[in-house]
């Protein structure tokens, strides 16, 4: 029995189609949108571990001292044999869960990145003797299969990204999530929460500048990806509240009227002076919200739990 386990379920050439097709879609729609799990190649993902360092970005640690304080209600109220984790990422801030879930047999991180997955994984097997890892590369949005593992299971999204999707995709998206728990599974959900508008602003415009930089780093991509053109010193970086929805919104503005050719799509997009891109919504919820979608798609809001500060929720919920 190999305690460490790899299973590509995306074709290697998925994430190169899926590319095009959103920036084709992206970029020919009105407003120009890109959609937000482009920013994370190597640079991307360096600098989103630089934000969670930020002053002005607190989620990353407000979710952190929910884990340290809360892990152990967690694992009581779960008693969880396998431990999913959809977009686990270096599984840093999952240590903690880890240490406390006791019965745990099964670590399964999910994640693009199949570097990521490599070195979390082969570093817990060797720090936890008796915990196997069976890591997925796979799209968390797409439909997921997972190894038959013992029960019961605790699927963990974490870090507030559920809020990166729209309502509608978020509907599919939990759905899809119901349909991997059975009686006794549970689903930890990280959200971050609405509040001040300026705390709120700061955290995606930081005085440093490097979400700015987080932010310009999609086109980086593209031009590497699909041969674009794109300069990204000609756009300024834009975050913004959106009250009526109750999310942050990142956006690029031209700063003068321009056209970028993307040969690999055969496309050639223009720009107005001021027209703005958007790269990513980022929803803050409410605890009510939060308790209706999981109410929607037969998930009983069971706990809830926030940081000391009000900022960040973890909840967990039971199908
Ligand atoms: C990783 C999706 C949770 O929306 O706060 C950070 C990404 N964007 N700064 C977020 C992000 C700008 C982040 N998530």
């Amino acid at each position: 029995m190999s305690p460490f386990l790899l299973t590509r379920t995306l074709p290697e050439d998925a994430t190169d189609a899926a590319l095009r097709a959103d920036v084709l879609n992206g970029l020919t729609g009105s407003p120009k949108t890109l959609p937000p799990k482009w920013f994370y190649d190597a640079h991307g993902s360096e600098l989103f571990e630089q934000i969670t360092e930020l002053p002005e970005y607190y989620p990353t640690r407000a979710e952190r001292e929910i884990l340290i304080t809360r892990a152990g209600e967690i694992a009581a109220a779960t008693r969880a044999r396998t431990l999913v984790e959809l977009g686990s990422g270096s599984s840093d801030k999952t240590r903690h869960l880890l240490d406390a879930l006791t019965d745990l047999h099964t670590y399964v991180p999910v994640d693009v990145s199949e570097s990521a997955l490599t070195q979390a994984g082969q570093s817990l097997v060797a720090e936890r003797p008796g915990l196997s890892v069976h890591a997925l590369i796979a799209d968390f949005t797409a439909s997921l299969v997972l190894p038959d593992t013992p029960g019961p299971r605790l699927v963990a999204f974490l870090g507030g990204t559920i809020g990166n999707l729209l309502p509608a995709e978020r509907a599919v998206f939990l759905t899809s999530i119901r349909s991997l728990l059975s009686p006794g599974d549970a689903l930890l959900l990280g959200t971050d929460l609405v509040k001040d508008e300026k705390v709120l602003v700061e955290a995606y415009d930081d005085a440093a500048g490097v979400t700015a930089a987080f932010n310009k780093n999609v086109l980086s991509v593209v031009n590497r990806e699909l041969h674009a053109d794109f300069d990204p010193d000609a756009y300024d970086h834009v975050a913004l509240w959106d009250p009526e929805n109750e999310w942050i919104e990142m956006r690029l503005r031209s700063r003068a009227e321009q056209t970028v050719k993307i040969p690999a799509l055969d496309l050639a997009v223009d720009f107005a002076e001021g027209e703005e891109l958007r790269t990513e919504v980022s929803a803050k919820f409410r605890k009510d919200g939060v308790r209706a979608e999981l109410d929607a798609v037969g998930l009983e809001l069971a706990r809830w739990w926030t940081d000391e500060a009000g900022r960040f929720a973890l909840s967990l919920s039971v199908a």
